[in-house]
């Protein structure tokens, strides 16, 4: 093999491993059904905007002795959102089971993301091209993207592109609110007796996809793992030099499941938690105390250096900054036609919205130094959301702190130095190699897909759990999509979304990180997880989250 590293060369040998009920063959199966469900809120709402997909229940799969033949049939799969490690073998183990149950069955891969199945851009996968892929990091198999499916005409070029193809089912790999993209599609393709079935597998690096029946979205554990390698080494640089204060902000768009997970491995000297931070209605300046009481303290102790962990949607749960950034999401989709607006220079957008905006958020805005209020009227992402990874929330703390520090010292309550250093982990971590873990759970995610295909259900999401067992006891099922929806405000319009789970604050895992941050603050108990481990011992190998582990009570928090 040519242009391969040797971890590349290893890593597609690997055999990932499937729960026993979906070893046995997808031709052994049956499925057993529970009761039927109900979305998380706003009942009334969703059942009427899911008449044919709203109430189903979630299936089990168990293994039978006997054994059914499968007809032959077509499916396409979109990769779709942020990169997340695994993604490939989702497709790898879609692509097995599919071909395990009839030869003649054909996958097709559509490119970019959802616009590919808009536009009929797709590839047929076969045996070599899966091959290369297997257990590799990215979604450069066919790509990704963020386009929303959500209008009558898109649904009606991607029937037009699966009849071309003669596809049947499809399957959309992607966070909520690719998922929830997932359900409208299904729930369309029924009332138009298309006979085209959705199911969505759940993916995102940032964890916040997670209920009962999905203990965690795939590309988590990797990617937490990966970032917790990097906060490890700079904290044993700065034990080493001591002479920086480093501000990491790890991506996570919303939740901040991904940076307390980083935290928990490495146990750095502040952590922030964005869900407290909106509970506790913590203001930018009441942070910004908080963060310079614990530089003075450590200063006091001839400690002029530390780790501050910050999740990169901070900003959006500053009571303040989020009221102020909901006025200006809806601000800014009604400035999309002021062509004063649009043509006008970063300086002139400023002063529209200083105009625009409430009295009260206008002055928030006003507070903030000219780099953060550009990266506020950045584009939003088409599902609205403002992008966090581009605003550098590590950089306006520093400079607030340091302006703090100028005060105290002037005061005489502060004599320390404090350099720092900032930086941002998110890119680094979507597209690793995926972990052990990664690699069997996407496997099995896409495995299970197919069944939940075969079985002629739609709208409904691949479902593994049981995880912090052996694979072997993975439970697999699927779970109804309009189970985890609610109704919300986007684009200033209520909308049926999948429900976000953010991090529980009465929960063990962020209690591990209250009971022990006093401690972690003041002393260096500094932890150093190193780089995720593919071989060797199953005791680090195999290793859990942190958050799965404490979740599932394997460990004490
Ligand atoms: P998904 O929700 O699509 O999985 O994406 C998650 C994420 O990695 C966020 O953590 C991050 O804020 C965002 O994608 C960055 O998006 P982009 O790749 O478009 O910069």
């Amino acid at each position: 093999m040519t242009n391969l590293s040797p971890l590349q060369i290893e890593r597609l040998k690997y055999e990932p491993k499937l729960p026993s009920s979906l070893a046995n063959g997808i031709s052994h199966l049956v499925s057993v059904e529970g009761s039927a469900t109900q979305s998380v809120a706003n009942q009334d709402e969703i059942s009427a905007l899911f008449r044919n997909t709203y109430g189903k229940p979630t299936v089990t799969f168990k293994t039978s002795s006997e054994s059914h033949s499968c007809e032959a049939r077509n499916v396409g799969v979109i990769l779709s959102g942020g990169q997340a490690p695994g993604g490939h073998n989702v497709i790898a183990g879609l692509y097995d089971a599919l071909k395990q149950a009839n030869p003649l069955n054909k996958l097709y891969g559509f490119l970019g993301g959802p616009s590919g199945i808009i536009e009929g851009k797709y590839v047929e996968f076969d045996d070599k091209f899966i091959d290369a892929y297997r257990n590799t990091g990215g979604f450069d198999i066919i790509g990704s993207g963020r386009t929303k499916l959500e209008t009558e005409e898109q649904f009606q070029s991607s029937w037009e592109v699966c009849k071309k193809l003669g596809i049947s089912a499809v399957v959309i790999i992607g966070g909520d609110d690719s998922n929830t993209n997932a359900a409208l599609l299904a729930e369309w393709f029924v009332a138009h007796n298309a006979g085209i079935q959705v199911i969505g597998c759940p993916k995102t690096i940032d964890g916040d996809l997670k209920n009962e029946q999905i203990e965690i979205s795939f590309g988590f554990d990797t990617a937490t793992k990966t970032y917790a390698e990097l906060i490890g080494n700079i904290e044993r640089d700065a034990n080493s030099a001591k002479k920086y204060w480093h501000f990491v902000k790890i991506m996570g768009r919303s939740a901040s499941h991904v940076a307390l997970e980083a935290a928990l491995q490495t146990q750095p000297n502040i952590t922030l938690i964005s869900e407290e931070v909106e509970q506790k209605r913590m203001s930018l300046s009441s942070i910004i105390d908080y963060i310079s009481d614990i530089v003075v303290r450590r200063s006091n102790n001839g400690k002029n250096f530390g780790i501050a962990v910050i999740p990169e949607g901070l900003i959006e749960f500053v009571p303040e900054l989020k009221s102020m950034i909901a006025n200006l999401n809806d601000i800014m989709s009604t400035l999309e036609s002021n062509s004063a607006y649009t043509n006008g220079t970063d300086a002139d957008k400023i002063a529209i919205i200083e105009n625009t905006l409430s009295s009260e958020n206008s002055s928030v805005f006003k507070s903030l130094p000219a780099l953060i209020k550009s990266q506020l009227l950045m584009d939003r992402d088409p599902h609205g959301n403002v992008q966090v990874s581009k605003i550098e929330t590590e950089k306006l703390l520093i400079s607030m702190v340091e302006e703090r520090l100028a005060s105290l010292k002037k005061e005489g309550k502060y004599s320390g130095k404090f350099s720092t250093q900032s930086h941002f982990f998110g890119y680094e971590g979507r597209c690793a190699f995926p972990s052990n873990f990664d690699a069997d759970y996407c496997y099995s995610l896409g495995f299970n897909a197919f069944a939940l295909i075969n079985f002629g259900l739609t709208g409904y999401l691949s479902s593994v759990r049981n995880l912090t067992a052996p694979a072997t006891e993975w439970i697999a099922g699927g779970v109804p999509l309009t189970m985890m929806m609610n109704m919300e405000r986007r684009h200033g319009e209520m909308k049926p979304v999948i429900k976000k789970a953010l991090v529980e604050l009465d929960g063990p895992v962020f209690k591990k990180l209250e009971t022990n941050r006093e401690d972690w603050a003041m002393n260096d108990r500094y932890l150093f997880p190193g780089a995720i481990q593919y071989f060797g011992p199953s005791s680090v190998c195999d290793i859990t989250t942190v958050t799965l582990a404490l979740e599932k009570s394997l460990v004490k928090a």
